[in-house]
């Protein structure tokens, strides 16, 4: 099949899946946008384990731990999506140690109170479920069914965090101001999540032609905030943004300018918790060297009493 006939398909929204002939351009950018997503799902998981032993009450562990577990089969249904595409797990998973592959800088950031938790659940799982939803269309299968699974949870997930929000901005002054320091805290990183402007964004080109994305990241970035100021007037926070303010003309909220140099250096390896998320992740892949042995000897001690 030559690339015109691939894009054809691509063109009457025919799901591509992997035993189909595709341009290895294409291969490559869904490898590397599963794997980074992947990574984001389980590099994730810290800054909310971090609270799982500090939660206020047994509701909110069990409903914290409950979202961490979610987030580690999230990774598991990407990383199972990309193998599709004819990687290993291993190389996946040594990109992510050297460097190689991304994942997602808000996950960069410290958890340092349990209005974290609500900020989270609200925003960055918010932001994830406006990407995610759109992310339903692509046009590689596997990625798309996983979307599917995934948004059903995530939205769970972000109602938790607003619940959490929710109760700390109508309890005690001292809650009342923990909720707003974490929002205050996470409002941009999360606006963040959705990247590069798109005059900036050098993959957003082939990965509309492509319909790997479906929406651009600053289409996503305008529908997060259109929808997140509101739940923010209701439960009486304040997002820390001068410059928003409803536009009448566009039908949008106008809204400040990110921190781009900010930005840069937490996407290249220098935020505020970098080495200690990626240190983390390497010494319990380590830690867990003997498991995937055992489990590999398992298997061939089956195989060999099978045959
Ligand atoms: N952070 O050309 P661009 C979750 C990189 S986790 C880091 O716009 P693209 C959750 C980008 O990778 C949800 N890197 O790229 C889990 C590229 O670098 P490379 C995570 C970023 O791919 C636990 C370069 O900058 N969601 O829900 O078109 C608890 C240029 O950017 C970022 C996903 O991963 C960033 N923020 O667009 C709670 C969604 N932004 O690869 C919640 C899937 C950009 O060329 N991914 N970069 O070296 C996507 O939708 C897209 O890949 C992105 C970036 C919007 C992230």
């Amino acid at each position: 099949m030559t690339e015109e006939k691939f894009q054809k398909r691509i063109d009457r929204e025919e799901k591509i899946e992997p035993k189909d002939w595709m341009p290895e351009g294409y291969r490559k950018h869904l490898i590397r946008q599963i794997s980074q997503h992947a990574h984001s799902e389980i590099i994730g998981m810290q800054p909310e384990g971090n609270w799982i032993s500090r939660a206020p009450s047994l509701r909110a562990k069990m409903i914290l731990l409950a979202k961490v577990q979610d987030e580690a089969g999230h990774g598991l249904y990407l990383y199972s999506a990309c193998e599709t595409l004819g990687v290993s797990r291993q190389e996946l998973v040594s990109q992510l140690h050297s460097g190689k592959a991304k994942y997602s800088s808000i996950f960069n950031y410290p958890t340092l109170s349990w209005a974290d938790m609500g900020a989270i659940g609200w925003l960055v799982d918010g932001a994830a479920i406006v990407n995610q939803v759109s992310l339903q269309r692509t046009s590689f299968g596997p990625y798309s069914r996983g979307m599917v699974k995934i948004c059903k949870e995530e939205s769970f997930h972000q109602r938790q965090g607003y619940e959490i929000m929710a109760q700390m901005a109508q309890g005690t002054s001292e809650q009342k101001a923990m909720a707003q320091d974490a929002l205050n805290r996470f409002w941009w990183p999360s606006i963040m999540m959705f990247g590069p402007n798109d005059s900036d964004s050098p993959r957003t080109g082939n990965a509309m032609k492509w319909k790997i994305k479906r929406k651009t990241n600053d289409e996503l970035r305008q529908e997060f905030i259109d929808k997140t100021v509101n739940q923010a007037e209701i439960i009486g926070l304040t997002i820390p943004d001068k410059d928003l303010k409803w536009n009448d003309e566009r039908q949008h909220y106008d809204f400040g300018e990110m921190d781009w140099d900010e930005f840069w250096s937490v996407v290249n390896g220098n935020g505020p918790c970098n080495k200690q998320r990626l240190n983390h992740h390497k010494k319990a892949h380590d830690d867990g060297q003997w498991v995937r042995e055992a489990a590999k000897s398992y298997s061939q001690k089956k195989e060999l009493i099978a045959n």
